[in-house]
C-alpha cells in the first residue's frame, strides 16, 4: 500500500468551523451523506479518550466473547471509521456502505457534524468521554507518530492549539459538552474513560444493559481479559501496527502508548497547568459536566 509523501503533514481545512484533514473536507458531501442503519451502533468519542477500547468492547460482546472471531480483522476493518478518507488507502463511508448489519461505527465527530441520517435512523449510540488534560497529552503524542496530522510543534505550542480548538475535529470543551447534550435525545450511553479503568466490570455490565444483551460470567471475565490494556497492547488486530509505518510510526510512540489516568502530570509543568485550569474553569461554566483528572490507584 503506498503512501504518497503529498498526503502527510498537511494543514487543516475548516469544515463548518471545525478543523479536519484535507482529504475529508475534499469529500465533505459523502460524508455528509452516509447512510445510517437502525441496528448501527455508533461509537463516538473525541480523539484519544479510548475508542478503540470501546470498538474491542462491543465487537466482542457482538461476537459472544469469541476471541479468535474478534482477531478476524483489524480494528480499522471491525468497526470502521465513518468520515475518514485517505486517498487511495481507506473510505469509510464507502467500506461502511458494503457492510453487512450490525455495524459498529467509529466517528470522531462534533455532533453538530454528523450526518443527518443518524439522528432518523434512531440507531443506538456509545460516547467515551476522557479528562482533557491526558486528551491533550495523548493526543500530542499520537500527532508526533500519526503522519497525517500536521506538525505538533512543541509541546507548549501543541498544548495551546488545543486549548483554541486548533486540532483535528475540533474543541474538546464542545465535542463533550455538544454530545452530554445530545443524550437528551438520542438513545446514547455516555461514558467515562477514567470509569473504565476504576472498574471495567462495572462500565462494561452498563454497556451490555444497553445493548440489551445477556452474558454469562465466563463471557464477562473473557472480554473483560481480552480488552484490557496489556492484551490489547499486543494484539496485532488492536493496536494498529498493521497501518503503513509510513502512516503511523509506532517507533516514535506506540499507538498503545501507557493507558493510564493522570498521565498529564509527568508532561504539564506548574505554569501550563494553572493557565488551563484558568481556562478550563470559563469554558466549562454552565457544563453539568464532571470530569477526573486522575483515579485513585487500584489497591
Ligand atoms: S483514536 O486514535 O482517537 O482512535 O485513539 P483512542 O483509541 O480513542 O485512544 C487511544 C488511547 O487509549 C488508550 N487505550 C487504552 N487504555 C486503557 N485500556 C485499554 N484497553 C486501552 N486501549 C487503548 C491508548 O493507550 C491511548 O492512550 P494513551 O494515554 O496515549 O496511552
Amino acid at each position: 500500500m503506498e503512501v504518497k509523501e503529498s498526503i502527510l503533514r498537511r494543514q487543516l481545512v475548516d469544515v463548518h468551523g471545525v478543523p479536519l484533514f484535507q482529504s475529508i473536507a475534499e469529500k465533505w458531501a459523502q460524508v455528509e451523506s452516509f447512510q445510517a442503519r437502525p441496528d448501527d451502533l455508533l461509537i463516538a468519542t473525541y480523539p484519544k479518550s479510548g475508542t478503540t477500547w470501546i470498538s474491542e468492547i462491543v465487537d466482542m460482546i457482538y461476537n459472544d466473547g469469541n476471541v479468535e472471531q474478534c482477531k478476524r480483522d483489524s480494528i480499522t476493518n471491525r468497526v470502521p471509521f465513518m468520515e475518514m478518507l485517505i486517498p487511495g488507502i481507506f473510505n469509510g463511508v464507502e467500506k461502511l456502505n458494503m457492510m453487512p448489519s450490525p455495524r459498529c461505527i467509529k466517528t470522531h465527530l462534533p455532533v453538530q457534524l454528523l450526518p443527518k441520517s443518524v439522528g432518523k435512523s434512531s440507531c443506538k449510540i456509545i460516547y467515551v468521554a476522557r479528562n482533557a488534560k491526558d486528551v491533550a497529552v495523548s493526543y500530542y503524542h499520537f500527532y508526533q507518530m500519526a503522519k497525517l496530522h500536521p506538525e505538533p510543534g512543541t509541546w507548549d505550542e501543541f498544548l495551546e492549539k488545543f486549548v483554541e480548538g486548533k486540532v483535528v475535529f475540533g474543541s474538546w470543551y464542545d465535542h463533550v459538552n455538544g454530545w452530554w447534550e445530545k443524550r437528551k435525545s438520542l438513545p446514547l450511553l455516555y461514558l467515562f474513560y477514567e470509569d473504565m479503568k476504576e472498574d471495567p466490570r462495572r462500565e462494561l455490565q452498563r454497556v451490555l444493559r444497553f445493548l440489551e444483551k445477556e452474558v454469562t460470567e465466563e463471557i464477562v471475565q473473557r472480554i473483560l481479559h481480552h480488552t484490557s490494556f496489556q492484551e490489547m497492547q499486543k494484539n496485532p488486530t488492536s493496536n494498529y501496527k498493521h497501518a503503513p509505518a509510513a502512516l503511523m510510526d509506532h517507533s516514535v510512540s506506540p499507538f498503545m502508548r501507557k493507558g493510564i489516568s493522570g498521565d498529564w502530570k509527568n508532561h504539564f509543568t506548574v505554569a501550563q497547568n494553572e493557565k488551563f485550569d484558568e481556562d478550563y474553569a470559563e469554558k466549562m461554566k454552565g457544563s453539568t459536566l464532571t470530569f477526573r483528572m486522575e483515579i485513585p490507584e487500584a489497591t
